[in-house]
């Protein structure tokens, strides 16, 4: 038996095709069940359908096989737990530092508002300027509107989540895409078996 940990949201829902392409269709429509754990059409195969941050958490301690969870929330959980052995390109946007549209680059000290505070920790280290970080769990675009912050690091796509609220994109941190990782004791015990799942997953993708 092999379980995948995947979100609800975007993800699962691009993640669905991949999927789909190794035999794997779940049996319940997540979007309407209330069901955690999903039976597919693969009887060795269950997802289990979970917040995307509590993915790699899931995937460490063994209480899935698998995961598929963004490169952004596996910057912050730390990956050294994990094996990450496939991009699966899917979800992409990039990780991004944005002010206010009218307010300069700061070059003193700055206050960043972010769900993301030990990669925007490390960022602004190695940029050496000198950043207080404020950690916040949504709606990061109000912080600066209110002046709770100088600056936030979030996730754009489009931008217009940004644009909405008279915020620009200023300094790229990184291009975030999904990952599949592994639990590192199930890559031993279940070598074949997930073996056999990347190598799927591998030539999915390299078709696209
Ligand atoms: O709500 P919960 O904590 O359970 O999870 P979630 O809302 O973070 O999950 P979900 O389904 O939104 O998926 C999260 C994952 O999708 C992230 O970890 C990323 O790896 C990936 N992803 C890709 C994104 C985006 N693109 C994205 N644009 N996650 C979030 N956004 C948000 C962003 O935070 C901002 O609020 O969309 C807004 C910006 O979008 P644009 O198009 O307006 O720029
Ligand atoms: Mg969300």
């Amino acid at each position: 038996m092999l379980t995948i940990a995947v979100s609800k949201g975007r993800i699962f829902e691009e993640a669905l095709p991949l999927l789909s392409e190794a035999g794997i269709q779940p049996t319940d429509d997540p979007k309407t069940s209330r069901k955690l754990i999903l039976d597919t059409t693969r009887g060795d195969v269950k997802l289990v359908i979970i917040r995307a941050t509590d993915v790699p958490t899931f995937v460490e301690y063994g209480a899935a096989d698998l995961g598929i969870a963004g490169k952004d929330v596996l910057l912050e959980h730390g990956a050294e737990s994990l094996y990450e052995p496939l991009d699966l390109k899917i979800a992409g946007c990039r990780l991004m530092t944005a002010m206010h549209k009218d307010k300069p680059n700061i070059s003193g000290r700055v206050r960043v508002a972010t769900k993301y505070v030990k990669t925007a920790r490390l960022y602004f280290a190695s940029k050496g300027i000198q950043a207080e970080i404020i950690k916040l769990y949504g709606s990061m675009e109000l912080a600066p509107l209110v002046g709770l912050a100088d600056c936030i690091v979030d996730l754009v796509d489009t931008g217009n989540t940004l644009k909405a609220n008279d915020l620009e994109p200023r300094e790229l941190i990184t291009e975030i895409s999904s990952r599949l990782v592994v639990n590192k004791a199930a890559m031993k015990m279940k070598h074949q078996a997930i073996q056999t799942l990347i190598n799927q997953f591998e030539i999915t993708l390299a078709k696209r």
